[in-house]
């Protein structure tokens, strides 16, 4: 069936008047998979905006805690029903292998399925009187919310973001990336299937200009974004120049993962090697900086280059089941990683492979670099693609040391057998997140999000749709 490929705004898909479409090509074999993308005008947006606003001050503010649930609840049920549809669109635009897409879609149903549990459960607070006022507080919803996503996990991000937003009581302009927007573009269906009124929940693609004009709108009260840490300060600044809308930024990482000499050898073999791997490497979480004890460095190297060559016969054709390493999204990001493959070569050790894999389709082959200098690029920079660097240590202080010699703080793994050398190194680690003995791992109920360079606020967990409320405190005379 062809895909909706138009705006979906107020609950229908029309034209944009921009003129302008994206081409969306597959990164495996060049093939086309829509020429017909509608880009947003300004005044596109202007007009989801509206929609939102409308919605915002009509029926949707109407609507009980209860009837957010129901609808919320529908929504996941009717995207569960369509996930096989829903994730071949990201497995044709992007190349994700059709195993990962399709575990994919089950992010967002649970995240809509989390957040439906919280639209009557968010408490006010009263203090008792003291100064002669009753003062209570209330959460209300912020208002019209916007969000910008990238092409790595596109329903993950739509998710994470409208779930605890409508669950808030807000309304939502979404764009996803233009290098996967066709995944996103079917849920507007889906939301009206579900019964969400129009303008609750409203879809626009196009690229960072229509990103740009979301980020700078005068009569949207709140952006989140997912992407790189370029974009992400250009939509903070933006949003500070235009009307200091509230912003959530979740951006790169170059994560670090520590390996102590009394760690289950087996167990960070297969999160160095198989759930580093996840999504071809391209997942903002992924432990691209890995520190092993140096008394087990000779003998975890050997096995994690065994286990990486070991996946070159499991890359391959993105819609087939069988796959597990598909081709990176596009061009762009193929020139990148391989520029970076280049520089790895004179910057470390190259372990094992380094190179384009196969002669068609944008493919790398798993790579590992031994030993990078601090200041070297593939050691500092994020890559974004199946690409790990490897580097010893010899004391637990030095390991922490080094983990948090970066600019980013988004998560990180330690694996060891002692849970006190766990809690402490957990403790000295500056990220928002840390995986002991796994990696990669994150629940609906608990904050995602980094320090540093690596984002502003949080998703998930009550944090997520705290984002989404605004408190107002409320003082009453007793006196009177
Ligand atoms: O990201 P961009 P790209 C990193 C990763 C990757 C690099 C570039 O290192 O190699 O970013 O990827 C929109 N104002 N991550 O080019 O450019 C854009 O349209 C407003 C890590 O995909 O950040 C898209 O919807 N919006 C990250 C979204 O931002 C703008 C996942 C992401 O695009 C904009 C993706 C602007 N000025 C990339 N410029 C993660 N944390 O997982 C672009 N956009």
């Amino acid at each position: 069936m062809a895909p909706h490929t138009g705006l979906f705004i107020n609950n229908e898909y029309i034209d944009a008047t921009s003129g302008e479409t994206l081409t969306i090509r597959s990164p495996h074999d060049d093939s086309l998979v829509a020429d017909n993308v509608q880009v947003a005008s300004s005044a596109d947006v202007d007009k989801a905006v509206s929609a939102a606003r409308a919605a915002f001050k009509g029926e949707w503010s109407t609507w009980t805690p209860e009837q957010r649930r129901v609808v919320m609840i529908k929504f996941a049920d009717i995207v569960e029903k369509n996930a096989d549809e829903l994730a071949q669109w990201e497995t044709k635009a992007m190349g994700q292998p059709i195993s990962v897409s399709r575990s994919i879609i089950g992010f967002l149903t649970a995240a809509f399925r989390y957040y439906s549990g919280w639209t009557d459960k968010i408490p006010g607070e009263q203090w008792p009187e003291n100064d002669g006022s009753y003062r209570i507080v209330q959460y209300e919803p912020i208002g019209v919310c916007a969000g910008i996503g990238a092409w790595n996990g596109s329903q993950i991000f739509f998710g994470f973001k409208i779930a605890a937003a409508v669950a808030a009581g807000c309304t939502f302009i979404y764009k996803p990336s233009e290098k996967s927007p066709l995944g996103v573009l079917q849920l507007g269906a889906l939301i009206k299937e579900a019964g969400f009124p129009p303008g609750v929940v409203n879809i626009l693609s196009g690229d960072g200009r229509v990103g740009a004009a979301l980020a700078s709108h005068m009569d949207i009260n709140k952006i989140s974004f997912t992407g790189s840490v370029f974009a992400g300060k250009k939509v903070q600044e933006l949003a500070t120049k235009s009307n200091l809308k509230r912003v959530v930024l979740e951006l790169g990482g170059k994560s670090p993962s520590l390996i102590f000499d009394d760690a289950d050898l087996e167990n960070a073999l297969t999160h160095s090697s198989q759930n580093f791997l996840f999504n071809t490497g391209q997942a903002c979480v992924a432990a691209s900086r890995t520190f092993i004890h140096e008394s087990i460095a000779d003998k975890f190297v050997e096995q994690l280059k065994a286990r990486f060559e070991q996946f070159k016969h499991a890359t391959g054709d993105p819609s087939d089941p069988k796959t597990f390493l598909g081709p990176l999204v596009d061009e762009k990001q193929f020139d990148r990683v391989m520029e970076f493959l280049e520089i790895g070569k004179k910057e470390a050790q190259l372990v094992t492979g380094g190179g384009r894999h196969g002669d068609n389709g944008y493919y790398v082959e798993p790579t590992i670099f031994l030993n990078p200098g601090d200041d070297a690029r593939i050691y500092r920079e994020e890559i974004f693609g199946p690409v790990i660097t490897l580097r010893t240590f010899k004391t637990e202080e030095e390991a922490i040391k080094l983990a948090n010699d970066t600019a980013f703080g988004l998560s990180a793994c330690v694996f060891t057998s002692s849970i006190s050398r766990a809690l402490r190194v957990s403790k000295a680690i500056e990220s928002g997140m840390v995986n002991v003995n796994s990696s990669q791992t994150f629940g609906m109920e608990a904050p995602f999000g980094g320090w540093k360079q690596s984002g502003v606020g949080r998703e998930g967990g009550k944090q997520g749709i705290m984002h989404y409320l605004e408190s107002k405190t409320i003082s009453i005379n007793m006196n009177v």
